[in-house]
């Protein structure tokens, strides 16, 4: 049985590909940061299928202590400070973390065992203020956050450490990718849950920043697949994961309001809080060498995809408010 080890196992994504990869027959090792209560919601249903130990990305000694007892043949790097705007007041932690934790992981595979193949999480948000439409793994990068930042240091150390240790270092590089688990501040789960407290009268309207930004949006289910195949190919590279298809926060909010019958004017306000320093104003993907090379593709697409998140949060809190 092949052990995995899977950073950021509490994330939206952790949880995901912890399921992918126990359907696949993995034993499973997720790795939590210690806290003075867990947040182990994401994975409760999983709880008796896969373990979860104590590390952090700030502290290098955990991961090769991890090693020696679990024998990892992949280990997957999800962990990260990954809230943009969190990222302008917590900058240097957003490094630690999001960049410099990235090293951390790579020496010690290098140290304990250079063979275990490795998965960093890279982002679209590199790619900032865009050089090129569509973006593909030649278009330069413009990271326009401290978080695009610390993720373009990711990327590069993961290569880095590919061509000059000869380690089975992976980038895949996601654009946004969205799900019924994804975090409450993030905007597409903000709008779902939104649309559902004011469909069971729970508040009247929803504050929003820039509804003119547009997303290439994919569901997190689909993406830790392509994840697993990353690493299941013959030679390690870097690959961008997405739909191909761009949206803009506006158009997400129509039809998360219209699949409750609601009209998205009457309750979204613009609120200049919740406007950014500096704007990624569109991502676009070209995933083509995924499909070609991977055998990759996304299956839900975006409009079934807002409708799944506006259906979770309508159970979610309609169930809340029968238990009040
Ligand atoms: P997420 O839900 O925010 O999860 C982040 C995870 O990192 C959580 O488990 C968090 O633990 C953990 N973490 C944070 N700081 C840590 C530390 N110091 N030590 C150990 N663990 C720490 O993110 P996600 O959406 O699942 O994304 C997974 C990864 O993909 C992240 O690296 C993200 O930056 C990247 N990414 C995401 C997207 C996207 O659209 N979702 C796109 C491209 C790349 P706590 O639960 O304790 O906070
Ligand atoms: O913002 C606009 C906001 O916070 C999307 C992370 O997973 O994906 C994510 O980063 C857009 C931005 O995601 C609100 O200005 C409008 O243009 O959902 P978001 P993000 O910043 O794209 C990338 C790929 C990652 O790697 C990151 O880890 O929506 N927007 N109004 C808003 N955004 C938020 N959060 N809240 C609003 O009220």
């Amino acid at each position: 049985m092949p052990t995995a080890i899977i950073t950021g196992i509490t994330g939206q994504d952790g949880s995901y590909l912890a399921e992918l990869l126990l359907s696949k027959g993995y034993n499973v090792v997720g790795v939590a940061r210690r806290a003075s209560t867990f947040t182990l919601e994401r994975v409760a249903h999983l709880l008796d299928k896969i373990t979860v130990v104590q590390g952090d990305l700030h502290d290098q000694g955990s991961f090769m202590a991890l090693f020696e007892e679990y024998k990892p043949t992949e280990f997957y790097n999800l962990a990260a400070q990954s809230f943009v705007p969190t990222s302008w007041n917590q900058p240097t932690l957003t490094g630690e973390v999001t960049a410099l934790g990235v090293t951390r992981i790579l020496e010690a595979i290098r140290y304990y065992n250079p063979k275990i193949r490795f998965y960093q999480a890279s982002s679209s948000e590199m790619y900032g203020k865009v050089l090129e439409i569509p973006q593909s793994e030649t278009t330069p990068f413009y990271p326009r956050s401290p978080y695009g930042v610390a993720k373009v240091y990711g990327h590069y150390i993961t290569i880095n450490y590919r061509e000059s240790f000869d380690l089975f270092a992976v980038s895949g590089i996601l654009f946004n990718h969205e799900s019924p688990r994804r975090g409450l501040e993030f905007v597409t789960r903000k709008i779902a849950d939104g649309v559902a407290k004011i469909k069971l009268g729970l508040t009247k309207e929803l504050r929003l920043g820039n509804l003119e930004s547009k997303r290439d949006w994919g569901f997190a289910g689909d993406y830790v697949d392509a994840m697993w195949r990353m690493l299941q190919h013959d030679q390690p590279d870097n690959f961008v994961i997405g739909t191909g298809e761009t949206h803009t926060v506006r158009e997400f909010c129509e039809i998360a309001f219209a699949h409750a019958d609601l009209d998205w004017q009457k309750y979204v306000i613009v609120d200049e809080r919740f406007y950014r320093p500096a704007e990624v104003d569109i991502l676009l993907s070209d995933p083509s060498k995924a499909g070609r090379e991977l055998g990759w593709e996304p299956k839900v697409g975006f409009v079934d995809l807002v409708k799944m998140m506006v259906d979770s949060d309508m159970e979610r809190i309609r169930k809340q408010v029968a238990n009040s």
